[in-house]
């Protein structure tokens, strides 16, 4: 099996501009192969990832992956995927989320053999206006310009000469790199085609028809119910820890849905379909184990965020499934609590069913607390609790930093500690 059989069998591939022409390349010698993203925001989310998880494996598999940075594209915008006109970004804006998506990049690939990274604002930001005219814009009609979907779409509420003339500046940088970087291949997802059929087309004018240049796009992935992929109740799952935690990150693939979760496999994880047919076997005959889900779980997460944060992640659901959460650090408390409601206390030691209505209003009366109590439904840090005289003394545990509270068999609260 080939890249490109693998691809396809991964449900990886959506178009191509000459399938035998780029299966001939990839079985002959070890390609350049491209994929961009624009600094318009300062982390990636797990919808971007999905290009770059087949550089990767083009990468994988002994070609020579270049990730392009657009930080001259990002300073105009891409009109694919959107609706009405970007607003402009400063440069500062632009700047900043450059670094931080280079840093990703340099995690994301660093560990296996070669790569490189590039910023076409290197070369866009050196073409005078009058060379842009005479070089470039003199190679495209605007008649197809104009027939692109992307294009298309938006002439109704309108496109600016601007964003227009995004097809042209990533036209440029596919003949950029494959001048300069021996790059013979760009991928991109679905809502690339126009933009990297462009580069191809104009490739082949400057270069002649026979140069061998490819386009590769990735199908847009949809959930079996029809809702978006990539949400989460917080919104997007971001790959910056700081945005979602490792903690979410693995209960996001962990919740995945049983029709879902093969094809999850083989597009987010680098298990072998052997592997993979294996969970997808599991899915059918003992689905309440959920096998496949926490393999792709721990899958996705080391790639993302390293085997630690896999088991701390593990550690927290562990604990919080069986309420034995007092072995927790409170760096684990602050990833597992995260969206679990949370109350201010101050450090003062407080009797249990005061604390537990004045102060944090978990328990509505007195008297429901009480009831609770006696009953064992309260557990405070991981341990139960049945005497209505108890006090509560928030400095004994966790660095006296927090409280945790469990009502019942699954409700949690966390007292913060002022
Ligand atoms: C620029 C210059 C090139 C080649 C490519 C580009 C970027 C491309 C583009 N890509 C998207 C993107 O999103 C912003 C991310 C903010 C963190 O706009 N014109 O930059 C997305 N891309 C990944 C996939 C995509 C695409 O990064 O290709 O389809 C989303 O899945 O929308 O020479």
């Amino acid at each position: 099996m080939n890249i490109l059989d693998e691809l396809k069998w991964r449900g990886a591939i959506n178009q191509e501009t000459d399938h035998d022409g780029l299966n001939e390349l990839v079985n002959q010698k070890s390609v350049g192969i491209y994929a961009g993203i624009d600094p318009t925001g300062d982390s990636m989310h797990i919808g971007h990832l999905i290009p770059f998880m087949i550089l990767k494996r083009f990468q994988l598999a002994g070609h020579h992956p270049v990730i392009l940075i657009g930080s001259g594209t990002g300073a105009i915008g891409d009109p694919s995927g959107k609706k009405s006109e970007r607003v402009l970004q400063t440069m500062d804006q632009v700047k900043h989320n450059e670094k931080a998506l280079t840093s990703q990049m340099e995690k994301l690939f660093g560990q296996d053999g070669k790569f490189e990274i590039v910023n076409n604002y290197d070369w866009l930001s050196k073409i005078s206006l009058l060379d842009f005219l005479r070089d470039y814009g003199k190679l495209f009609n605007v008649n197809t310009m104009l027939n692109k979907e992307i294009v298309a779409s938006r002439l109704e509420v309108g496109i600016s000469f601007t964003e227009f003339t995004y097809q042209i500046l990533q036209s440029i940088d596919f003949l950029h790199l494959y001048r300069h970087n021996d790059v013979q291949v760009q991928l991109g997802g679905a809502d690339q085609w126009g933009n990297i059929t462009s580069g191809t087309d104009l490739i082949h004018k400057v270069e002649g028809a026979d140069a061998k240049v490819y386009g590769l796009t990735i199908p847009l992935l949809l959930k079996a119910d029809g809702t978006k992929f990539g949400k989460s109740e917080g919104g997007n799952v971001w790959l910056d820890p700081e945005k979602t935690t490792p903690y979410e990150f693995y209960q996001f693939w962990i919740n995945q849905d049983d029709r879902d979760v093969v094809r999850y496999l083989k597009y987010f994880t680098f298990l072998n379909q052997d592997e993979i047919d294996e969970l997808a076997k599991k899915v059918e005959t003992e689905p309440e184990k959920r096998e496949a889900q926490r393999r792709l779980a721990e899958e996705v997460t080391e790639f993302v965020h390293g085997k630690a944060a896999v088991e701390q992640a593990e550690h927290i659901s562990a604990a919080l499934f069986s309420g034995d959460v007092s072995k927790l650090t409170t760096t684990e408390i602050e990833q597992g609590f995260k969206n679990m409601p949370t109350v201010e206390v101050s450090a003062e030691p407080l009797n249990i069913v005061q604390w537990l209505v004045d102060t944090t209003k978990i328990e509505s009366s007195r008297r429901q607390a009480r009831e609770d109590i006696k009953n064992g439904a309260i557990r405070i840090n991981g341990e139960k609790v049945q005497d209505v005289d108890f006090m509560i003394d928030p400095s004994v545990k966790f660095d006296g930093r927090f409280v945790i509270v469990r009502r019942g068999k699954k409700r949690y609260f966390l007292a913060r500690v002022k």
